[in-house]
């Protein structure tokens, strides 16, 4: 089963859409495996975004996602990578199209509600960055039989 590390950011906290985000991957079928609130410190901003150190946006970045708590999760479930970024839309929100997360709910590219790993092997490395082991539950969804 596939895990993937969803950040709620700032902003999402901020404007208390934790609930209502939360909400389209758990109905989606995806299985809560984490969740805590962190305020996240420049280190941990900056090994999180390290592939995008020297971009133009590298240093607004990090202050954004410094800036106040974040959530983070880890949701579990077939191809939970590339179901959870679906279920995001593309970066800027002014093209994710409606119905998308950040579609529905964000106008700005960087203020974009919602961080997704973007493959597996990113997925593990940020669980790894954001998690311990002991702070990942295992547990048997009692309806697995009928999502798969
Ligand atoms: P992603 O979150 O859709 O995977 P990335 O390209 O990995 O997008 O960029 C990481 C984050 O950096 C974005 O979610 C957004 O918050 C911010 N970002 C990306 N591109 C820009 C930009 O051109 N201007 C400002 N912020 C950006
Ligand atoms: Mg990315």
């Amino acid at each position: 089963m596939q895990r993937t590390l969803i950040l709620l950011k700032p902003d999402g906290v901020q404007r208390r859409l934790v609930g209502t985000i939360i909400e389209r991957l758990e109905r989606k079928g995806l299985r809560l495996a984490g969740l805590k609130m962190v305020q996240a410190t420049p280190e941990l901003a900056a090994r999180h975004y390290a592939v995008h150190q020297g971009k133009p946006f590298y240093d607004s970045l990090l202050q954004f996602l410094t800036s106040g708590p974040t959530v983070a999760m880890v949701w579990e479930g077939r191809e939970a990578v590339a179901v959870a970024r679906a279920l995001m839309g593309p970066t800027d929100g002014t093209k994710a199209p409606p119905g998308t997360i950040r579609g529905d709910f964000a106008l700005s590219v960087q203020n974009n509600l919602i961080h997704g790993s973007d493959s597996p092997e990113t997925a593990a490395a940020e669980i790894a960055l954001w998690f311990r082991p002991d702070e990942l539950v295992e547990y048997q969804p009692v309806d697995a039989g009928w999502i798969g």
